[in-house]
């Protein structure tokens, strides 16, 4: 491909929206543009990293027994009324209507739809275990689209479903799957971790996620220093303390005026009370019911956590004037000492002696709370988020955090949706049995994103070379100069005839142009055709990953790019 015939808009400057290293460098590098918030136009050099990702994932997808489908964007409402989703995702679902006034959804997912269109065509064992997927744009309503591809409202997903007679069944197949994905981001040379993660509404109840290492990453990961433990921090587990401190004797319960006196940090101040000597207490609606959450004052509580524990539908935190009705005071002056609804304490708090709380009266705090003598918990509950240091769940080893990018997550349904759908088989016995299934998400533009935020540096991308947009390109110094645009071209037509994929910056720019450009869109090895190539026979090579230039002989450039591009 000769550069002055291909459709690449850099930028010198990038829109302040763009936030993060990705979504700077492919708007600068000319790869993607904007057409409304979190919906882009994927331009020439983008189409052809995100055709080398999803080359990838259909090979391994295949090579693990999937078979590649197509199914419709629009989704009628009936089928996600049967599953009862049709209202789950409220505004985040993109919803039309027909000219007939019939109610769509464009496809946030598809295991509705693919579930009734397999309930309709497999009636015995005998066609299980059956692996459907697609490669293919769904859409999700975000409320904050951001950070270029890595939210979007439309994104490219590879999503996989797997139907199985059993759960043994699944089972085979969520490890199968679970290679697969292992070898695509081996592939793909991405630095990622598998994690234990939360199942979210999709239900079922283990998932894992495939997290691609990131400073920027959305995600918070928890993983051990010594054992292979690693969990999303929404799913990581919080040991109580092996050897609880001392049972303390129990100070008297005082009740102190504290006008004014809000945070944790204000009492901290006000009455020189640590904040590990202090609770928090947050208040919930569990759908229509208030309830207490109680964590230590140096801790976070985990919402994600909470609600698998205590269930219900809907979990949001209560709005003040309902806190003030039923407990009698204010955010910043609550505890649980005389609260009249059910309190869910943390492991480590209920561990804790002689702390402070607010009175549930304004202005008042306790001092030397101490559980049983002066309030009942309703239940004590691991609803902590785990931090740096905390101890392993599964060995003598410790905790520590780091942040990743979400690009795949795969789940075990279960018969969730074969249930809700009345999706059967009948198995050997002639028993009419659900189908028990699994789904399997590849965010295939995320990737193409978390691939630039772990690949760059201060001139641009630096593409892994198996999802490069190109794997040469060749920088005449002087394209008016006939000799070095002869030259260029010649081992142009080399590489090419070798099937290696080569840009030729055939542009009337200055060289100072050219190099920058070439740093800047990421393609992995340069070669530089200047005066010295035409005396000395020789080509400048530079690997885009590292600093200094090699001098490469004509007639050996083909064999050492052959070599490079094909270790
Ligand atoms: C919706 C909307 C947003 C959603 C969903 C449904 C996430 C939804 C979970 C999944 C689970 C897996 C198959 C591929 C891998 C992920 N956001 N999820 O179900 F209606 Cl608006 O999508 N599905």
């Amino acid at each position: 491909m000769k550069a002055s015939q291909l459709f690449y808009p850099t930028l010198r400057e990038v829109p302040s929206e763009a936030e993060i290293v990705s979504h700077q460098l492919l708007l600068r590098a000319g790869f993607i543009r904007k057409t409304t918030a979190g919906v882009y136009t994927y331009l020439p050099l983008a189409q052809r990293v995100l055709k080398k990702i999803t080359d990838i994932v259909r090979e391994e997808m295949n090579r693990a027994g999937g078979q590649e489908i197509m199914m419709p964007i629009i989704q009628p409402r009936e089928l996600w009324e049967k599953s009862g989703r049709w209202s789950l995702y409220g505004e985040e679902m993109f919803k039309l209507n027909d000219r007939h006034q019939r109610e769509f959804a464009l496809g946030p997912t598809h295991e509705e739809l693919i579930t009734t269109l397999v309930d309709s065509d497999v009636h015995s064992y005998k066609g299980l275990p059956l692996l459907l997927y697609q490669i293919q744009n769904k859409y999700r309503d975000e409320i904050r689209p951001r950070f270029g591809l890595m939210r979007g409202r439309e994104f490219i997903m590879k999503d996989l479903y797997s139907f199985d007679i059993d759960y043994e069944g699944l089972d085979e197949s969520y490890q199968k799957m679970h290679h697969a994905y292992q070898r695509i981001y081996e592939r793909l040379e991405l630095d990622y971790r598998v994690v234990q993660a939360d199942s979210g509404a999709i239900g079922g109840n283990e998932s894992h996620e495939f997290m691609v290492l990131a400073e920027t990453g959305e995600s918070e990961i928890v993983y051990c220093s010594l054992c292979d433990y690693a969990a999303n921090v929404e799913k990581a587990v919080c040991l109580a303390e092996e050897n609880p401190p001392a049972r303390k004797e129990y100070k008297s319960l005082t009740k102190v005026h504290t006008p004014g006196q809000k945070t944790i940090k204000d009492i901290v101040g006000f009455l020189d009370i640590p904040e590990q000597q202090q609770i928090k207490t947050l208040m919930y609606m569990k759908d229509d019911e208030l309830i207490a959450a109680i964590v230590r004052g140096d801790r976070d509580l985990n919402e994600i956590k909470l609600k698998n524990l205590i269930g219900g539908n809907q979990l949001f935190m209560a709005d003040e004037a309902t806190v003030k009705s039923i407990c009698g005071a204010g955010f910043g002056s609550l505890g649980p000492v005389g609260m009249k609804v059910k309190i869910y304490i943390d492991l480590e708090v209920a561990q804790m002696r002689n702390f402070a709380c607010g009175a549930n009266e304004d202005d008042y705090h306790y001092t030397n709370v101490n559980i049983g003598r002066d309030f009942a918990p309703f239940a004590v509950v691991d609803i902590r988020n785990a931090v740096e240091g905390d101890r392993c769940p599964c060995c003598e080893g410790s905790l520590k955090t780091i942040r990743g990018i979400e690009v795949g997550h795969i789940f075990k349904l279960g018969t969730r949706y074969s249930e809700a759908l009345e999706a059967t088989f009948l198995d050997s016995h002639g028993q009419e049995k659900p189908l028990v299934m699994g789904c399997y998400g590849i965010g295939i533009s995320r990737t193409m994103a978390a691939a630039v935020e772990q690949n760059s540096d201060e001139n641009g991308i630096l593409w892994p070379l198996p999802i490069a947009p190109f794997q040469v390109i060749i920088v005449p110094v002087n394209i008016k100069n006939q000799e070095q645009k002869d030259l260029a071209e010649s081992i142009y037509n080399e590489l090419t005839a070798k099937g290696i994929e080569v840009l030729l910056d055939d542009r009337d720019e200055r060289a100072g142009v050219k190099f920058k450009d070439a740093d800047l869109i990421g393609i992995p090895l340069r070669i530089t055709i200047g005066p010295k190539s035409l005396q000395e026979n020789k080509i400048e090579m530079k690997k885009r990953w590292e600093k200094e230039n090699t001098l490469v002989d004509i007639s050996a450039v083909t064999k050492t790019v052959l070599d490079i591009v094909l270790e």
